[in-house]
């Protein structure tokens, strides 16, 4: 192989490499960006699980209200006491590096370069046993689950001998304590030292004297820090998720911490543990001091030996509460902090359930449950549901929604039934919006509106059949009556033809109430009437085919003429004439071609149809005729027995149409 292979070969080797790199590193990207962008904490394949944001200082930054400013108004002198000597200075909150605002307490924390807030000195005697009030006051903006409260101390500042840490659940409008710092804590604030926390009291904030508990080391006093941690002793916190007293007790939105007596000088001196050190330095301060300069010095309070509190640092560890259901708390659309809810839930900390996700009670989640919500079971056809705790305890602790406004006429806790009045369709889901079809129950022939929830068949009365109760059974005829539409006994007949099969009634809602009125004797023989075979005939081909027309007559008036238009007189002198107009034919005679589109003739109504109101004729209504042309008054509709009569309807006139098109009659 000579150099110039060897060199191609190394050359394809990097290349190679240099591939295989790229492609590895462009994986890992894409792998990474995949996974953060779709990896939700609170879900595990799609399976939910409890999650939690992250625990934070959730005092960085926050505004930190002050009772008591050093140097805000004009320039101050304090003194501290350092290791070995009482420092002096001054604070001016106009003078850059002799500000000590609130801020400082929520700023970076950097141990290199504190930055402290100062109360305004003490001008009390120091011997004074009157408990001072500085009050520091945190706001979260947001209940949150707090883990510990730390207070860091200035250097060189006198620590605090007693404090009481307050904390609020509904933003400061009450307070409870939360613990106690004092040398004295029975005669300050009236509890025990060191108070045992058993079950029966895991809500009460305990007095411990700080001072005791750090043991012998005098140089950390200056620069070491309180921290409460809210847990510590209290029996429940192995058990915290099924302790609601301990997730109660953790849970604040403010924080309120309040200095009641600094620890002097003169305990320090008196404090046995401060004796070695009193004679180390044989009891004496030194003391330096540190004045302002001239142009700013005008204001300045002297009073040598003034003490403050300072604080560098104020944190408070916690976690944002969102009851297991949230990673991640965020600015809602208000400014508000506020739960990122997941696991079907709503509110600021996730406290409830989302609306129509009421199907099981809300519950915090659970290493074990995540407790998410269940949306309510209503087939698509409701979309509110409430929460019925005995159907959830009957169901086994399952299911306890109930759909409320169920629409597309279901009913039932799922809108799985149908309503009253509606059956249900078997050839479609429940979940179509026409699962529920209308029952459609003859009013008169059927004993309710109600029919069978699944053959949609209508309670008939007696005598009466069919899927509406519209007809009459086999052996019944129809009556006039409302209570017993179909009866036994056979009355008037006016019909030659004998048509055996079950008939349709023709009454509709506008005529059959007023005819059954039975105080007139009019009414009384109505009552007697049988149906009206007349308009009860069935309309078939045969019959089409055997009459002489089949036509649709608007009724235009009353006719008081009897004489047709060829001068013949036909009927009985009460029979009754209306003027028609023919407006359709269907068929006509074939001999006399009669009668004819768009004609004006007569309608005559035999006088023995009429108490029965057979046919019941009505002015402008249209009406298809079939009948058979009369000899004596070939130009006039003349009701027999043999026509037919039916109000105009859609269907009856398509049929007429085919029978007319078809000519089938053959
Ligand atoms: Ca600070």
């Amino acid at each position: 192989m000579n150099q110039y292979h060897t060199n191609l070969l190394f050359g394809f080797f990097v290349f190679l490499i240099s591939i295989t790199s790229f492609t590895k590193s462009d994986k890992t990207f894409y792998n990474s960006y995949l996974t953060k962008s779709s990896v939700d904490p609170c879900y595990d394949d799609n399976r939910p699980k409890k999650c939690m944001p992250d625990f934070v200082n959730a005092a960085f930054g926050q505004p930190i209200e002050a009772s008591s400013i050093c140097g805000l108004h004009n320039a101050q002198e304090f003194c501290d006491i350092g290791t070995n000597k009482q420092s002096c200075g001054y604070c001016d909150d106009k003078i850059p590096g002799k500000r000590y605002p609130a801020s400082a307490l929520t700023d970076v924390h950097n141990s290199n370069n504190v930055t402290c807030w100062r109360s305004e000195p003490r001008l009390k005697n120091l011997a004074d046993v009157t408990p001072d009030n500085v009050t520091l006051s945190l706001s979260l903006g947001k209940k949150y689950e707090i883990t510990y409260v730390s207070l860091t101390f200035c250097p060189h500042a006198i620590r605090p001998d007693s404090i009481a840490i307050y904390k609020s659940m509904d933003y400061g409008r009450t307070w409870v304590p939360y613990q106690f710092y004092s040398s004295q804590c029975r005669k300050l604030y009236g509890r025990p030292f060191k108070m045992t926390i058993t079950k029966q009291n895991e809500q009460e904030a305990r007095c411990v004297d700080h001072f005791r508990s750090i043991q012998g080391d005098m140089s950390g006093i200056q620069s070491s820090r309180i921290a409460f941690s809210t847990l510590e002793g209290r029996p429940s916190a192995q058990d915290f998720e099924s302790s609601p007293l301990l997730q109660d007790w953790v849970t604040a939105t403010d924080i309120k911490v309040v200095f009641h007596r600094l620890h002097s000088p003169v305990t320090y001196m008196t404090n046995p543990m401060f004796k070695s050190q009193k004679n180390k330095y044989n009891g004496e301060f030194i003391i330096s001091k540190e004045m302002p300069t001239t142009q700013s010095a005008s204001s300045v309070q002297t009073n040598s030996g003034a003490t403050t509190y300072s604080l560098s640092d104020f944190a408070v560890g916690g976690r944002c509460k969102c009851n297991g259901h949230a990673s991640k708390c965020i600015k809602g659309r208000d400014g508000q902090l506020t739960c990122d809810c997941r696991h079907n839930t709503a509110g600021r900390e996730c406290e409830r359930c989302k609306m129509f996700y009421y199907d099981r009670p809300w519950g915090r989640a659970t290493t074990r449950d995540a407790n998410e919500c269940k949306a309510c079971n209503c087939n698509g056809h409701a979309r509110k549901c409430r929460f019925n705790m005995e159907l959830y305890k009957l169901s086994g602790r399952i299911s306890g929604g109930v759909c409320m406004n169920c629409k597309h006429e279901t009913t039932g806790r799922h809108c799985h039934y149908c309503r009253e009045g509606f059956y249900r369709d078997a050839t479609k889901p429940i979940q179509h919006k026409k699962a529920c079809k209308p029952c459609d129950c003859h009013p008169i022939g059927s004993t309710s509106k109600a029919c069978n929830s699944t053959s949609g068949q209508c309670y008939c009365k007696e005598g009466v059949t069919g899927q509406s109760c519209n007809r009459c059974a086999r052996g019944y005829q129809q009556s006039r009556s409302h209570v017993a539409p179909c009866i036994k006994v056979s009355r008037i007949d006016f019909s030659t033809d004998q048509d055996t099969a079950p008939e349709a009634y023709q009454y509709d809602s506008q005529h059959h109430d007023s005819p059954y009125k039975p105080s007139t004797s009019m009414a009384t023989k109505r009552n007697e009437c049988g149906r009206c075979k007349l308009e009860a005939k069935r309309l078939n081909l045969n019959k089409f085919c055997k009459r002489d027309y089949a036509v649709l007559a608007k009724v235009i008036s009353k006719s008081a003429s009897m004489v047709s238009r060829n001068g013949a007189i036909v009927g009985a002198k009460d029979d009754i004439r209306y003027n028609v107009h023919i407006q359709i034919v269907y068929k006509a005679s074939e001999e006399s071609k009669y009668p004819i589109k768009g004609a004006s003739t007569l309608l005559v109504v035999p006088a023995k149809g009429l108490e029965c109101r057979c046919p019941n004729i009505k002015l402008n209504k249209s009406y298809i005729i079939l009948g058979m042309n009369s000899k004596a008054a070939p130009d006039q509709l003349v009701i027999t027995p043999k026509s037919l009569v039916m109000e105009w309807r859609e269907d009856i006139s398509r049929r007429l149409r085919r029978y007319q098109q078809n000519n089938d009659c053959y």
